[in-house]
C-alpha cells in the first residue's frame, strides 16, 4: 500500500505530507509504523514493535530531527487524536478528554499515541510484560487481550505499549470486573509485613473489621487485607467483583467495595446495560467465546492468572469485551495443573478465573431474561 493511501486513511492531507523529509527512508518507515498502529485495530494487523515512532526517528538519525518531531506533533493535534508520543515526551502529558483509567494503580496507565496506551511496569522483565509477550502469540488468547505493541523506556521508567481499548468508541459505557476468588499472589501467605495504609483502607470500608490487636497495631498484612476485600465484595463467593464502572456522560463510580449480594450485582449490571438486549447478547456471546478460548489456550494451562479483569465497553454502535491486567499472571510450578475453577487451598495455585467467567455469564443471562420478561409484560399491558 502506498504512503498516500495510509495518509488518506489517517486523515492527513497530501499538502502536509509534502515535507522535505519525504524521501528519507527512516522517516517513511517510522511514518508507516505510526499509521499501521493507527489503523491496525481496524485491519487486525498491528505489528509488534519494540519502540515508538519518535524513538525510531531518533535512532535513524533522520535529518532535521527536531522539525520532524514538531511536524508529527502539529499533525497529531490536527488529527484530534489523543496526545502523540511526541507530545507526551516534549510537553506536559495532557490526558485527552474522554480518556479514562477506571481502576488499577492510579496513574499507571496513560494514552501515548492514537490508539495506544502505556502502562508503567517495574522492569522490562516484569511478569506482565512476559505475559503479554506470550499472550500475543497464543492463537486462542491473542484476540481476547489488548494488542501488545511493544516496550518503551522513558526517563529510566519502563512502559508496556498496548492497544487503547477505548479507541473507536464514542462516549462509551465502561465496566471493569475483577475475576477470580483469589486476588493475591500466593507469596502473600508468607509475607508478614504489617502495613498501616491497608489498615486505614480496611477501616474506611468497615471500622469494625480489624481485631482488637489489629486496632492496637494500626497495621495489617496484605494477605489479611486482600482476604477482607474478597469477603466484603462478591469475589470470595462468586469469583468476581465489579471494580468500577462509568456510564455515558457520568463520572466513574469506583467505590464498589461492598457490592456483594446477588441482588446488588444484578441491579448494578442491569443499570449498566440499561435494558439493551442486543448489547447483553453481544456481551454473553463474547464472554462465552473468551471462556472457550481460555479453556483451549496453552498460556492459561501454564499460568495462574490472578487479579485480571474483564473489561467491557459499549456505545450505540458496538460492544467490546477483553481480559486485561496480567501483573499477577505467574507461571505454574512444574507438575502443577489447575482448572481455574476449583476452590483455592494454599499451594494449589487455583485462582478461580473460569469460575468467575461462569458466574459473570450467568448474571448477564439472568439480566437478559429479566429484560425479556419486562419487554413481554410491557407488550401484554399495552395490548390490554
Ligand atoms: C488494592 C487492590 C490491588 C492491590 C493493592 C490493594 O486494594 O486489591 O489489586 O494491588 O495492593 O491495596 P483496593 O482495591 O482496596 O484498593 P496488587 O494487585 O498489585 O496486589 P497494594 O496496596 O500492595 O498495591
Amino acid at each position: 500500500m502506498t504512503s498516500s493511501i495510509f495518509l488518506t486513511m489517517a486523515g492527513w492531507t497530501s499538502e502536509k505530507f509534502r515535507a522535505s523529509c519525504l524521501d528519507n527512508q527512516g522517516f517513511k518507515r517510522a511514518l508507516l509504523k505510526m499509521l499501521i498502529l493507527d489503523n491496525g485495530s481496524k485491519n487486525g494487523n498491528i505489528k509488534v514493535a519494540d519502540r515508538t515512532a519518535a524513538e525510531y526517528l531518533t535512532d535513524q538519525g533522520a535529518p532535521n530531527n527536531k522539525s520532524l518531531l514538531n511536524f508529527f506533533a502539529i499533525n497529531a493535534l490536527e488529527l484530534s487524536a489523543p496526545a502523540s508520543p511526541v507530545l507526551l515526551e516534549q510537553n506536559a502529558p495532557a490526558i485527552p478528554s474522554g480518556w479514562l483509567q477506571l481502576s488499577g494503580h492510579p496513574k499507571s496507565i496513560a494514552p501515548a499515541a492514537n490508539g495506544i496506551v502505556r502502562k508503567r511496569v517495574p522492569s522490562p522483565n516484569d511478569a506482565e510484560v512476559l505475559a503479554y509477550r506470550l499472550l500475543s502469540i497464543d492463537p486462542h488468547a491473542s484476540k481476547m487481550v489488548p494488542k501488545f505493541i511493544g516496550m518503551h523506556q522513558l526517563e529510566g521508567e519502563h512502559f508496556i505499549e498496548l492497544q487503547d481499548l477505548l479507541q473507536g468508541f464514542h462516549d462509551p459505557n465502561v465496566m471493569d470486573i475483577k475475576v477470580g476468588f483469589r486476588t493475591f499472589s500466593e507469596n502473600e501467605v508468607s509475607n508478614t509485613t504489617l502495613r498501616e495504609d491497608l489498615y486505614k483502607k480496611m477501616i474506611s470500608v468497615d471500622p469494625s473489621a480489624p481485631t482488637a490487636e489489629e486496632h492496637q497495631r494500626k497495621a495489617i498484612t496484605k494477605l489479611r487485607y486482600m482476604l477482607f476485600r474478597e469477603n466484603m465484595s462478591s469475589s470470595q463467593e462468586k469469583g468476581f467483583r465489579i471494580e468500577a464502572m462509568k456510564m455515558r456522560g457520568c463520572s466513574p463510580v469506583t467505590d464498589m467495595k461492598t457490592v456483594k449480594s446477588g441482588v446488588d450485582i444484578e441491579e448494578t449490571v442491569a443499570h449498566f446495560v440499561n435494558g439493551r438486549k442486543s448489547v447483553i447478547k453481544d456481551m454473553i456471546k463474547r464472554l462465552k467465546h473468551m471462556r472457550t478460548s481460555i479453556e483451549k489456550s496453552e498460556f492459561f494451562q501454564r499460568h495462574q492468572v490472578v487479579g485480571s479483569s474483564i473489561f467491557i465497553v459499549y456505545d450505540d454502535h458496538k460492544v467490546g469485551v477483553w481480559l486485561i491486567d496480567f501483573a499477577k499472571a505467574l507461571p505454574l510450578p512444574e507438575n502443577v495443573k489447575i482448572d481455574h475453577r476449583t476452590r483455592w487451598t494454599p499451594g494449589n495455585c487455583e485462582e478461580g478465573l473460569l469460575f468467575g467467567f461462569d458466574e459473570v455469564i450467568r448474571v448477564l443471562e439472568d439480566v437478559l431474561q429479566s429484560c425479556q420478561r419486562a419487554a413481554s409484560n410491557g407488550r401484554k399491558s399495552h395490548r390490554r
